[in-house]
């Protein structure tokens, strides 16, 4: 096992590595910008270094320096948790070469899954279904035209290099996509440094289910079940939750079986999370494979009663996975909301400052993973997530009331969050009923069309009754 770790991250995932690192009793070094010298992950962790200004251009995502502070501290892996390089092929293959383990997948399978049209081409090769669409990248607008021909409008155009939402566009008929395929192959090209396209039948209001993967050096590979991730705005998920509520037990050991065979065909290593649209017929499609911890893992964690992030670090220690696929047991329901510092009646602009103060819900079935407190600057730099609130119950509905009285307890002030958008989300009876899909946010926040104006009164009983109305209203319940 590691003797210490180096962290190459902000945050509350950082704190959540650390806490991890201390249950298998490993030494932790925290590393942090000019804007997180006051944040928690560098009083918690026993060593903490500083790897330069705010930009994560110039800290985070500054691969030399990272490798300097673990080289200087005597780090024997590092964990890159979500966003900034945990996708990144070529720092894995960097720590790899400066003698650090990375812990997550190896390099080329972040690689070959980052590039979305080779995952695609993979995973229809291990047989998984995939969305109708063209075998890899398009040579040209015309093989673009005649592939839409034949699977029909509308379709979507994807980025090769983007993922996760980004460089998409939706074409609704030849004339539309003549249009978009030169913009979508440039705006690539600005976005990603790579023109490549591909295309696919563009699916309308889809579910986002993704599933849990997990592998050891030993050869097992095992599911953990799925996540519902249709709460979402901009590619960015508000509340996740496990499990689906679309999904049947046998469903769920269906794909849940497809997923770990799409995952062998690349002999796949440490967490990864397979993600899926389902139609709503059901029919359910690959779309692209993440290959790190994601956000939402705590979801996972609370149904299945497992640490996620301390398999990582045994198995990337070479230790084997502490379960094997028979050993995976589904125990209730958990849901996440993610609490941001942002504005939602405002766009979701982001809300950053000084929170002045700060009172975190508890009791059964809470969990709380936040690295912010009271006198805490947020600063403008980063993500705008300052914590996640998961509950846990027996069922759908224990779940969803232990969690609308923990968003009805949490006290934050200073700044604006996300906690009134997630009570008006919970409220909402699709919601309640588990009828999702993609597009949920957007209708929740829809200004509803206003009510036809009323015809003026045109006579005094037409007055005296509408007064009696609006009496009735005043008084009544
Ligand atoms: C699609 C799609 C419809 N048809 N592909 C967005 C994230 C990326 N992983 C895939 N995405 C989509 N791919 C086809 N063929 C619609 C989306 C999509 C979406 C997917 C999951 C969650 C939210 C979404 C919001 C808009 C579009």
């Amino acid at each position: 096992m590691f003797r210490k770790v180096l962290i190459a991250n902000r945050g509350e995932i950082a704190l959540r590595v650390i806490r991890a690192c201390r249950e298998l009793r490993i030494s932790t070094v925290a590393v942090f910008s000019e804007a997180d010298r006051e944040s928690l992950h560098v009083r918690l962790a026993d060593e903490s270094v500083c790897i330069g200004p705010p930009p994560p251009a110039q800290s985070y995502n500054y691969i030399a320096r990272l490798i300097s502070a673990a080289e200087v501290t005597g780090a024997d892996a590092i964990h890159p948790g979500y966003g900034f390089l945990s996708e990144n092929a070529h720092f894995a293959e960097v720590c790899a070469s400066c003698g650090f383990t990375f812990i997550g997948p190896r390099a080329e399978m972040i690689r070959k899954m980052g590039d979305k049209a080779v995952a695609r081409r993979t995973m229809m090769d291990a047989g998984l279904p995939v969305v109708p669409g063209s075998e890899g990248v398009l040579d040209g607008v015309d093989q673009a035209v005649s592939l839409a021909r034949s699977i029909g409008y509308p379709v979507i155009i994807k980025a090769a290099a983007g993922g996760g939402g980004r460089g998409m566009r939706v074409a609704r008929d030849e004339r539309s996509l003549r249009a978009s395929f030169g913009i979508a192959q440039a705006e690539a090209g600005a976005a990603f440094n790579n023109q490549s396209v591909y295309l696919e039948k563009y699916i309308g209001r889809p579910r986002h289910i993704e599933f849990q993967l997990f592998g050891d050096t030993h050869g097992r590979l095992i599911h953990l079940g799925e996540r519902e991730c249709s709460v979402q705005r901009n590619h960015q998920k508000l509340i996740e939750e496990a499990p689906s509520p679309f999904l049947s037990p046998e469903q769920r050991l269906e794909v849940g079986a497809m997923a770990v065979r799409g995952a062998a065909a690349i002999g796949y290593l440490n967490a990864g999370t397979m993600e899926f649209l389902f139609d709503q017929d059901g029919s359910f499609y690959f779309m692209e494979m993440n290959t790190r911890i994601q956000v939402e893992h705590p979801v996972t964690e609370e149904v299945t009663g497992t640490d996620l992030v301390k398999e990582q670090i045994r198995v990337a220690a070479g230790e084997p996975l502490s379960l094997a696929q028979e050993d995976v047991e589904w125990r209730g329901h958990a849901i996440e909301c993610r609490i941001n510092a942002e504005d939602h009646e405002h766009d979701f602009r982001p809300s950053p400052g000084k929170i002045t103060y700060w009172y975190k819900p508890g009791g059964p079935g809470l969990r709380i993973d936040s690295h912010v407190y009271a006198g805490y600057t947020v600063p403008p730099y980063y993500d705008s997530m300052i914590g996640k609130l998961i509950a846990h119950g027996k069922d759908r509905p224990e779940a969803l009331r232990r969690m609308e009285i923990a968003l009805d307890e949490m006290i934050v002030e200073g700044i604006r969050t996300t906690i009134p958008f997630h009570h008006l989300a919970l409220r909402d009876p699709r919601f309640q009923s588990g009828d999702l899909d993609t597009h949920f946010v957007e209708t929740l926040l829809k200004p509803k069309p206003e009510p036809a104006p009323k015809p003026a009164p045109a006579d005094g009983k037409r007055l005296a009754r509408a007064a009696k109305a609006a009496a009735a209203r005043a008084g009544g319940s």
